[in-house]
This record gives C-alpha cells, structure tokens and sequence, in this order.
C-alpha cells in the first residue's frame, strides 16, 4: 500500500514545472498501478497547447476557473471545480486558465515522472 501527501512531493524531482503549469506527481509509473496520478496547477491568464498523442488523459478541476477548447474546430468547454475531461480520443487541445486551475491528473500508460511538453504539447513514451 502506497500513502503520501501532497508535501512530500513538493520541492522534489516530482514537483515539475512545465512554464504554464506546475505538476506534483504522486503516483507514476513504478507505482505499478497502470496510471500516474497528479495535482497539477495551471497558472492563472495562461493558455497551453497540448496534444497527448501518447497518452490517455483525465482530468477534474477541483479550484479555479477556465475552459479547454478543442482543436482544430472546437467545441470550447468551460472548466470549474467539479468538471471533469477526458481525453478518449487523444484530442489536441487548448488549455485557458482565467483564475489558476487546480486540477487531478491520471494518465494512461503513466508517466514516468520527469516528463515535459515539447513543443506541440506532446509527452513522450518513456521506457
Ligand atoms: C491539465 C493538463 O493537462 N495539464 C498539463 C500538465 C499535465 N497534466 C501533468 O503532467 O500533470
């Protein structure tokens, strides 16, 4: 059985920062669990392309206020604590926090832990 806080991650390798966003990751990879899980902050007035080619993502907002629009067409959803997205189809999207976003992060297959975008907003496979 895994047990850790929030604090425990802070100011380690697992606190990534990724310009527009900052990623405490709390269950990757070598947790074994088939999923990484992280608290992810995303700065307020920013907007980030990203594009999980690799990845299935979920995401549920839990602070703050912004919208993710879907591209190249849209629809533009708005993003307040108790929404949830997820990304079945491996949409590429933009990411607009109008106050900053708390958001719980779980990805499939999980990340390893020290991934950052490039830049098309893509995470790498890492093995
Ligand atoms: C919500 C989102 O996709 N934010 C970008 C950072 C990423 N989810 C992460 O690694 O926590």
């Amino acid at each position: 059985m895994i047990v850790k806080k929030l604090d425990d991650v802070l100011g380690t390798e697992h606190e990534v920062k990724g310009g527009n966003w900052t990623s405490r990751r709390l269950i990757l990879k070598d947790a074994g669990m088939g999923f990484s899980m992280h608290d992810t902050l995303i700065h307020a007035g920013t907007e980030t392309l990203i594009w999980y080619k690799n990845h299935l993502e979920a995401v549920y907002c839990i602070e703050g206020k912004g919208e993710i629009e879907v591209l190249p067409d849209g629809p533009t959803y708005p993003i307040e604590p108790g929404t949830l997205y997820a990304l079945n189809g491996n949409e590429k999207h933009l990411l607009r926090a109008e106050k900053e976003m708390r958001m719980i992060c779980t990805f499939n297959p999980p990340l390893t832990g020290l991934e950052v975008h490039d830049d098309e907003g893509v995470y790498p496979v890492m093995d």
